[in-house]
């Protein structure tokens, strides 16, 4: 058995830590884990502590039990103009949890333990990896329900698994067995449900043997290709990064401080 430890606690997710690894667990399991707009808030407040702390290498999604990942949104809160918070305001706040899981410069894998649907379906979709367990289900009803997600959970599912199949997903809102989504390339591994954990730490230690840059400027250009101007700013922030831990970068400020012409001539030009 593994310690995992408390990093902060929230009312519908849990949020630990297990040597280098964060696991975001939502935890609804009375309701299949569906997400309510203060799931999401307080996934996207721990998605953030994930970026600030340079411990956390590795991000695990997944959910409470042995049924579901996650069933979409919460119908109970599905109101007119969206979710509708505590507040009275209809948000669709998930949106912003799936942008945050693709920009965040990390890996992120999806731990499937059940039934992902709806906007549940499209949590793991955006997520770098999937391991699902033997028992997952996968699936969109938004049709069915009155919703649809014409963004990540349609446009990049695409560019995962292919056009036609994206649109059977969608146009037929039929469930699919862990190994029909493994032969799909929609997820990348399936084990059995008593296994899931080790098979998620397992990778996630992996990766974690590997340059976290490297693995971070991948997931950029990955992202880049598919994002428009929003992929290549990311990229290019995190080219500035790079070149600001550079000489040239700092002779340009020092020269302004010192009121001098820079001299970049001393600095290497590769072929
Ligand atoms: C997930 C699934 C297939 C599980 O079926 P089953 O038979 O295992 O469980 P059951 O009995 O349906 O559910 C257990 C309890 O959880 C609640 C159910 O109402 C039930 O409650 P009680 O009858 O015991 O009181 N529950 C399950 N999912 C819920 C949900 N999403 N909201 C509120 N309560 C939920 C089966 O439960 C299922 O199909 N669930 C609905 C999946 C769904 O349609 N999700 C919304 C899609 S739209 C969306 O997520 C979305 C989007 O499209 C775009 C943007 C943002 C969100």
């Amino acid at each position: 058995m593994r310690n995992w430890t408390t990093i902060k606690e929230y009312k519908e997710i849990i949020f630990d830590f297990y040597n280098g690894i964060a696991r975001i667990t939502i935890n609804r399991e009375r309701y299949r884990n569906a997400f309510t707009p203060l799931t999401t808030a307080e996934m996207s407040d721990a998605l953030a502590i994930c970026r600030e702390h340079s411990d956390i290498n590795v991000v695990v999604l997944t959910g409470a039990g042995d049924v579901a990942f996650c069933a979409g949104g919460d119908m109970h809160c599905k109101g007119k103009g969206g979710y509708i918070d505590e507040g009275g305001v209809p948000r669709l706040s998930v949106l912003d949890v799936q942008k945050q899981i693709r920009s965040l410069p990390k890996p992120v894998i999806a731990a499937v333990n059940g039934y992902a649907i709806g906007g549940g379906h499209v949590l793991h979709v955006v997520c770098d990896l999937t391991i699902a367990s033997e028992n997952a289900k996968f699936g969109q009803t938004g049709p069915r329900v009155g919703s649809f997600d014409a963004g990540f959970g349609s446009s990049y599912m695409a560019s995962v698994i292919g056009q036609k199949r994206t649109r059977e997903i969608w146009f037929l809102c039929q469930q699919y067995t862990a190994q029909q989504a493994l032969d799909w390339g929609l997820v990348n591994r399936v084990v059995p449900l008593a296994e899931l954990e080790d098979a998620y730490v397992e990778w996630a230690e992996k990766m974690m043997e590997l340059s976290p840059l490297a693995l971070r400027m991948i997931k950029r250009g990955l992202n880049a290709e598919l994002d428009g101007q929003v992929g290549i700013q990311e990229f290019a922030g995190d080219m500035t990064m790079l070149y600001y831990n550079l000489d040239e970068a700092h002779e340009g400020s020092k020269a302004f401080l010192e009121k001098r012409k820079p001299d970049f001539s001393k600095y290497p030009k590769f072929p």
